[in-house]
């Protein structure tokens, strides 16, 4: 290639990157009234700059060829920031590893802008392989820490075996998202943990989290759900005890796995809580999205959960990497009560959807819990159709205009 080339397709590079990250969004329409998606994913791979891919020097790649290549952006955590919205999101590399980096927008929508240089997180004295998921809170303490999984092979893996690894909850903290601080891992008694979440404030004294205990990488094993456990300090954070306050169940939606979301959201009704249920199927895992609320003085005590999913992937979000899942570790709560979900689909792109306090609270606390047998569902559904006929045939006789 020659000079004018290279600067021709170096422009052409850049200019579509700028239009990518340009594009409005608009809400996608005939949503349930929960909640709205919006018809562009927030983030890909290609909204990655075009800087952190390619060498865009003529003398040392004069074809201009993709150097280190991005392959997904996806289970980012959130947070508000300098009155921007802010993601951490999982970037991965074509060569499976993920790191951190945050992307900015004015309205949370679209606009995702990534700052940069991606974050340098400092390793622990055992360092980590992969890290991913990262929950981004805001502590009443005053720090904003950054609760992420952090994987390393299994060393007691039989030989041979190059899967096997053992998933931790690694901490950072920071103040202004640039410089981190990395503490050591958390420690709780389980041999796996994935989906640790920091709850923002003190309950008390203590450090309080929400945990995953598993027995087995991918398995969770006698790992029963979403744990709750307390530590007394961040800087060298224990958990003794851990209970279970959301239980995997049988033919539920969170069968075989379970873990919290983002952090919970404060309502004068209780903590708002996303999470995220996981069932096998002949084609794989299926992960899908779930509300729930817990008591304002206890967080650790679950007061309403809806039967079913919130969020199950659908049309582009049901294919990528890893198909056929929803995973979110991130959201947002303005104070004039929108709500900003941040979700990663299939492994390979963000997207945002929206909502309002007003609208979850009704959700959670008015939809009928799950009944757990076909029969007690079918019941659920006659008492709805009956009411709702009733009100159809008043509509009918009553006819206003
Ligand atoms: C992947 C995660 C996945 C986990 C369990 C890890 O190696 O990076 O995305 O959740 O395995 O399947
Ligand atoms: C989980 C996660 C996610 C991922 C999902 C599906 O265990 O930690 O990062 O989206 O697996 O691969």
């Amino acid at each position: 290639m020659d000079r004018t080339d290279f600067d021709a397709r170096l422009q052409k590079l850049m200019r579509r990157q700028e239009e990518l990250v340009a594009r409005q969004n608009a809400k996608a329409p005939n949503g349930n009234g929960i909640f709205e998606r919006y018809v562009h994913p927030v983030l890909t791979a290609a909204h990655t700059p075009v800087f952190w891919r390619y060498d865009l020097s003529y003398e040392t790649n004069p074809f201009l060829l993709e150097r280190l290549g991005i392959n997904a952006t996806f289970n980012s955590g959130a947070m508000e920031f300098d009155d921007k919205i802010v993601l951490a999101v999982r970037v991965e590399g074509n060569d499976r590893k993920s790191f951190f980096a945050i992307a900015e927008s004015q309205n949370g929508i679209d606009g995702f802008r990534f700052w940069d240089y991606p974050l340098s997180l400092p390793e622990t004295e055992d360092p980590d392989t992969n890290v991913y998921d990262m929950r981004l809170v805001r502590h009443e303490d005053g720090w904003i820490y950054g609760l992420f999984c952090t994987e390393r092979k299994d060393a007691k893996a039989a030989a041979g075996d190059l899967s096997s690894a053992i998933a931790q909850c690694g901490i950072a903290r920071s103040r202004d998202l640039k410089t981190w601080e990395r503490l050591p891992d958390l420690k709780t008694r389980s041999p796996q943990q994935r989906n640790v979440v920091l709850h923002p404030e003190l309950v008390n004294g203590k450090y309080a989290f929400y945990t995953r205990p598993q027995d087995d990488f991918i398995q969770a094993g006698t790992g029963g759900g979403i744990g709750w456990g307390l530590a007394k300090s961040m800087e060298r954070a224990i958990i003794d005890e851990e209970m279970i306050i959301d239980e995997r169940a049988y033919h539920t939606i969170k069968e075989v796995k379970n873990g919290l979301g983002p952090a919970p959201i404060k309502t004068d009704r209780g903590w708002l809580q996303l999470a995220h249920g996981v069932r096998d199927t002949a084609a794989g895992l299926r992960y899908v999205l779930y509300l729930f609320l817990c008591d304002l003085h206890k967080p650790w005590r679950v007061t309403h959960q809806p039967g079913g999913y919130f969020i199950a992937p659908e049309g582009e979000e049901r294919v990528g990497d890893v198909s056929n899942v929803v995973f979110s570790s991130g959201w947002v709560a303005r104070t004039n009560g929108e709500v900003f979900i941040y979700y990663g689909s299939s492994d390979t792109r963000m997207h945002v959807a929206t909502s309002d306090i007003e609208r979850l609270l009704d959700y959670v606390t008015n939809t009928p819990a799950d009944p757990l047998r076909s029969f007690a569902c079918v019941e659920q559904r006659r008492e709805l159709i009956k009411r709702n006929l009733n009100v159809l045939r008043r509509v009918n006789d009553n006819p206003t205009n």
